[in-house]
């Protein structure tokens, strides 16, 4: 969903449409001038070059990093004129992110321009399209389903890497985790790319106010923060406290270091948890936001459904336990080597889960339960920013984005959580 939408709206196809006429007027004219004409002007050709969804990937912009190959277009640039700082017409998308790098990286250089949209981005940690607007049956996902059909649906999107941190950081570089070479937990982009710009720095250097509140990035240890990306310091980047995961005192007291139960019904507000918090803060930017004389790019990421799946009682009130149908096929693909079906261990770690992966068909049912319970908690959450645009009056002048980082397995095909490549996972 994530990077078919990004594709559409942070497209630099007119960036391209302009730098490429330029680059071949100016060939054409070369060759003109060159043939000496006598008795009249020679009009030149034109030929026009559209190029679909392309940004400043190619050398001559310096784009990538210098891995891409291009050396047509670059030859080309080399023979004429190279706008570097092109942009997009269109008031009615974003800036594409190609644009601000063409632009001055100076914030106060942003082009004097019409009134530009704002951007509230929303990440949802191990979402995959459990969903109402996807054809779930038992998802309660109303608010999902109202952002859903106002805009666009991508059905057949796929990450990077089914991990949180490879997927996350090529989401917000726009490079692959072999460019960056982030492929784990640990690593920060920046060790490699350490002049990359981001998706919410580009916009920063185009005069908007960037701001994020909740896991937006990795959420743990370093490849949790990226100081540059921001105009104010985030909140909630990285969140380690035991009380916030379990509300409950006998689910803290038994946990090992985070981990204690895989699962957790708690008689508590929204903001007894993480992203309860993490909603409150965001409402308040929003309105504090409404107030500047700048556009915003708002990131805003919850936590849920990734595991524990704690959340407040009335959301599992929304399922019946014994109506969520088992996971099929329950068993690992018929001849699928060894690799294909190794066991991601994350579900292990919880107090609650054998160590020989053998679930019982109840815990099995929990787990599942626990899970369309955590949508729906992040749903609910989901529509309080919604509501809150629509009574601050920005609806109409904020684009959305809501992404999974990757999908996962709830014993499907034998498999649980994610970091496989499977269709469920990326
Ligand atoms: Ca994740």
């Amino acid at each position: 969903m994530a990077m078919s939408r990004m594709r559409k709206h942070l497209s630099l196809r007119f960036v391209w449409t302009l730098a490429l006429l330029t680059v071949l007027g100016s060939a054409i004219g070369a060759k003109a001038s060159a043939e000496e004409p006598t008795e009249r002007p020679v009009s030149p050709n034109v030929l026009f070059f559209a190029v679909d969804d392309t940004r400043d990937w190619v050398n001559c912009l310096g784009g990538y990093q210098g891995a891409v190959h291009t050396p047509n277009i670059d030859r080309r640039a080399k023979r004429s004129m190279l706008f570097t700082n092109a942009h997009y017409a269109s008031s009615k998308c974003v800036p594409s992110p190609g644009a601000v790098a063409g632009a001055s990286l100076n914030e106060t250089d942003a082009p004097k321009r019409g009134k530009r949209l704002n951007v509230l981005f929303i990440a949802v940690d191990d979402l995959r399209p459990t969903l109402g607007c996807y054809g779930d049956e038992i998802a309660v996902t109303p608010n999902m389903d109202r952002l859903a059909s106002r805009g666009a649906l991508f059905r057949r999107a796929y990450c990077q890497q089914a991990v949180c941190n490879p997927s996350r950081a090529s989401l917000m570089t726009g490079r692959r985790p072999d460019t960056i070479r982030v492929w784990d937990l640990k690593s920060h982009f920046r060790e490699t790319l350490p002049d990359v710009v981001t998706l919410p720095q580009c916009f920063k250097h185009q005069g908007y106010h960037t701001r994020s509140i909740g896991k937006i990035y990795h959420g743990v240890g370093k490849p949790s923060r990226d100081p540059v990306s921001w105009s104010v310091a985030p909140q909630y980047d990285e969140v380690l406290t035991l009380s916030l995961r379990y509300a409950k005192p006998k689910n803290r007291n038994q946990a090992i270091g985070l981990h204690g139960s895989a699962t957790e019904s708690a008689e508590v507000r929204d903001n007894a948890y993480t992203d309860g918090l993490v909603c409150d803060a965001a409402e308040a930017a929003l309105e504090e936001l409404k107030t500047r004389h700048k556009p915003f790019f708002l990131a805003v990421g919850f936590r849920k459904p990734h595991l524990p799946f704690c959340a407040p009682r009335r959301y599992w009130d929304l399922y019946n336990r014994s109506k969520i149908p088992a996971p099929a096929p329950d068993k690992h693909p018929a001849d699928a080597p060894e690799l294909a079906v190794r066991s991601w261990k994350e579900l292990e770690a919880y107090t609650d889960i054998p160590n020989d992966g053998r679930l019982s068909t109840e815990k099995i049912r929990e787990l599942r339960h626990g899970y369309y319970v955590c949508v729906s908690f992040t749903d609910a959450l989901v529509g309080r920013l919604l509501d809150q645009l629509d009574r601050l009056k920005l609806a109409e002048s904020t684009v959305v984005i809501l992404w999974g980082d990757h999908g996962y397995h709830l014993g499907e095909q034998g498999l649980w959580t994610k970091a496989n490549n499977y269709d469920l996972n990326p």
